[in-house]
């Protein structure tokens, strides 16, 4: 596909990818912490400092033994015809599915309950629709790692992602443990952008969601966010879930546990950042990966 002309666009803040050398730049968007909601202030205001917050098993077991079994049917039964299931790098294997809330009724009303939506909407502080979902189903030692990243760069650059107003839920349906690739998070990164060098190859998608080797940060940046903070990685029993903000670094170590780590996640993006034409001169990416309408779940 030919690169659309180069659109002269507003001052761009969080620009990337510019082949410019990689460079840090400010977040300039608040997160709200008066919005009504079920999570406590002093939550919120975990939330703000952070960019995440743990639920502990707030989905029961047998909630998640529901969820589990549609997540295999649905990686089993997954028309070929369709686009949106990923396989590891060199193998069959199902790394990833999208768009849950388009093809299962039961993840539709999942992304609808107030266990989540609620503490998505007083984080975002609007009403909020979703952006993206999926499976990452890591499987025992199969499942291959996702390199240190920010969504939002991504979501920003390929998507059209206006502003930071989006969070990702990620819903343990199996324990996450020390060794089968737990989500690994650095805290207080979403307060940081970090400009990636390179430039977007086209169909970028085809290779990222395998493997991405751009919009990530270089290795020195990842330092010195890890030097001012840490890495922790939320452990836990299936049905808990880890809040996060749409430009907290993240990543996951590969699975060589005997334990599969299927993670299912949403992404609630704010009604008011609905995207725009992509900040890249590519064409914006399939819908399975990001909704352009706004699909409120009713
Ligand atoms: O490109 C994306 O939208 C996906 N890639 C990663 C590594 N995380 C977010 C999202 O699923
Ligand atoms: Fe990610």
């Amino acid at each position: 596909m030919e690169k659309t002309a180069t659109r002269v666009r507003p001052k761009d803040p969080y620009y990337s990818r510019t082949s410019a050398p990689w460079e840090t730049a400010p977040r300039l968007d608040r997160i709200p912490d008066d919005a009504p909601g079920p999570l406590p202030a002093e939550e919120v205001r975990r939330y703000q400092q952070e960019g995440f917050l743990f639920e502990p098993e707030l989905f029961s077991e047998a909630e998640v033994k529901e969820f589990l079994s549609e997540a295999s049917d649905l990686a089993r039964e997954w028309p070929k015809s369709r686009p949106g299931l990923i396989c590891e790098p060199g193998s069959n294997a199902v790394r990833s599915i999208f768009r849950l809330h388009r093809v299962s009724k039961l993840f539709r009303r999942l992304f609808a309950d107030d266990r989540l939506r609620a503490r998505a909407r007083q984080l975002i502080g609007t009403d909020v629709y979703i952006h993206q979902s999926r499976i990452n189903y890591k499987p025992a030692m199969d499942g291959k790692e996702f390199f240190w990243h920010s969504d939002f760069e991504t979501w920003h650059v390929e998507d059209g992602m206006p502003r930071m107003r989006a969070l990702s839920v990620s819903l343990f349906l199996t324990e996450s443990h020390e060794f089968n690739g737990p989500l690994m998070i650095i805290p207080g990164s979403h307060l940081t952008y970090i400009r990636c060098p390179g430039e977007t190859p086209e169909h970028h998608y085809e290779q990222s969601l395998k493997r991405q080797e751009y919009g990530v940060p270089p290795r020195e940046a990842l330092a010195d966010l890890i030097e001012e903070s840490e890495i922790v990685a939320p452990k836990g029993p299936a049905g808990s879930v880890v809040f996060f903000d749409c430009n907290l670094m993240h990543g996951s170590n590969g699975n060589l546990s005997p334990s599969p780590r299927v993670n299912l996640f949403a992404v609630y993006n704010s009604v008011e950042n609905q995207l725009v034409e992509p900040f890249c001169d590519r064409a914006p990416r399939p819908e399975y990966l990001s909704e352009r309408t706004i699909d409120v779940l009713s």
